[in-house]
């Protein structure tokens, strides 16, 4: 399934895109202990999106926009969220980079990275991203916005109308659907009647493509090619990467409209194993070099852990600051 010959990624990028594979994974992990445990109040996975969201993340450049899903763990701690951020918006914190501890976590945004703020409203996103690539038509600019969601949120009406907007504008935007077959506990085949997301591209008149969400490599590549495009002048993209939620929706949700066979063969689907195998049998990767990985990613989620628990929750005066209401 991964394909070495038509990529122009070397072997220490390879090495990089495991790593960071790993370590959206490793703070994942760490995000479901401390709920568990009682410490933390909420957590919403990436774990089995990883390798969609490493392969674009790969693909963006410097000065793009993103905005992305509250999925998208690993790839904005690719993107320079570090995990210290993630901790201190996790718990609440005054450190929290995205709201300074007063939204929900996986409301991921910096302003200095170019990831847009984001709300609750699934495919909201998709209308703030339109619009960054609109202004970077406006103003000349090489950039591209892109934005990603599930594909339960692609039936939004804000879907549509962005999809839409972008295609008669030609405009230099990505949209990503990391497809992971539901939304919530509603499975894909109640959620839309179309073969493939990706074939909705041809209404809006842009291009489609269909990836292998499992495969950082494939996803890399149809990235890449959308972002040329784009800057090429020749308008959007619309990448469906097929993906596999491998946690319950979120730390809420029990998983029990999935059968025992379900879940154990989405184990099978475990996106970092794959990858993870094939680099061994091709020699970029060794056990003991992911040992060495496994440790240096520990302590860095050891020492954000322990300096988020110990960092001060914001002022009461800051309630509400930068909120607004009717
Ligand atoms: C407009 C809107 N409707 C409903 C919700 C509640 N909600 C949050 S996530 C979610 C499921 C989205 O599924 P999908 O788009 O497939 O993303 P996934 O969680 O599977 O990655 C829903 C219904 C919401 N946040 N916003
Ligand atoms: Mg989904």
């Amino acid at each position: 399934m991964f394909d070495l010959q038509n990529t122009d990624l070397t072997k220490e990028d390879l090495k990089q895109m495991f790593y960071s594979m790993l370590l959206g994974r490793r703070l994942d992990e760490r995000l479901w202990l401390l709920n568990r445990s009682g410490q933390l109040p909420f957590v919403i996975s990436c774990q089995g999106q990883e390798a969609t969201q490493i392969g674009m993340a790969f693909a963006l450049k410097e000065g793009d926009i993103s905005a992305p899903y509250y999925r998208d763990l690993a790839f904005i701690t690719h993107l320079g969220i570090t995990p210290l951020e993630t901790m201190m918006s996790a718990f609440a914190k005054e450190g929290d980079t995205s709201s300074g501890g007063k939204q929900m976590p996986s409301h991921f945004s910096k302003k200095s990275l170019g990831i847009m703020t984001q709300g609750s409203c699934v495919a909201t996103q998709i209308l703030h991203a339109v619009g960054a690539s609109l202004a970077f038509k406006m103003d000349g600019k090489n950039q591209v916005a892109i934005a990603t969601l599930g594909e339960g949120s692609s039936n939004q009406g804000d879907f549509h109308e962005g999809l839409n907007f972008a295609g008669v504008h030609q405009l230099p935007f990505i949209c990503v659907i990391e497809n992971n077959d539901y939304a919530i506990s509603v499975h894909s085949s109640l959620q839309y009647a179309a073969k493939k997301l990706s074939d909705r591209a041809i209404g809006y008149g842009i291009t489609g493509v269909q990836v292998d969400g499992n495969n950082p490599i494939a996803v890399y590549e149809v990235v890449k090619a959308a972002r040329e495009r784009a800057i090429r002048g020749e308008g959007a993209t619309l990448i469906e990467a097929m993906t596999t939620r491998l946690t319950p929706h979120s730390s809420d949700d029990d998983d029990q409209y999935r059968t025992e066979d379900e879940r154990a063969n989405n184990k099978e689907k475990d996106c970092l194993l794959l990858f993870k195998n094939f680099l061994i049998t091709k020699d970029i990767l060794t056990e003991k070099l992911i040992e060495e990985m496994e440790t240096n990613i520990k302590s860095i989620i050891d020492d954000a852990t322990n300096q988020a628990k110990a960092a001060k929750y914001p002022e009461i005066s800051e309630c509400l600051t930068h909120v607004y209401g009717g």
